[in-house]
């Protein structure tokens, strides 16, 4: 909480609220994100193939899928 709260005025205004929101979304993101990647990496390369990433979004070289 002492974190959310920037300025240790021992409230949380709007703007600390939403700061705290977004860096709590953007680590479920991140994590997620590391997920999907692995998935997708079944080989443990690192690196997901152009192909496979086309694959992936349903894509050839005609163009992609909706
Ligand atoms: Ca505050």
């Amino acid at each position: 909480m002492k974190q959310i709260d920037q300025d240790k005025n021992q409230s949380i205004n709007y703007s600390e609220f939403v700061l705290a929101t977004f860096n709590k979304l953007k680590l479920i993101e991140n994590s997620r994100l590391e997920q999907a990647f692995r998935i997708f990496n079944k080989d443990g390369s690192g690196s997901i193939s152009i192909d496979k990433i086309k694959g992936i979004f349903g894509c050839n070289d005609s163009g992609c899928q909706r």
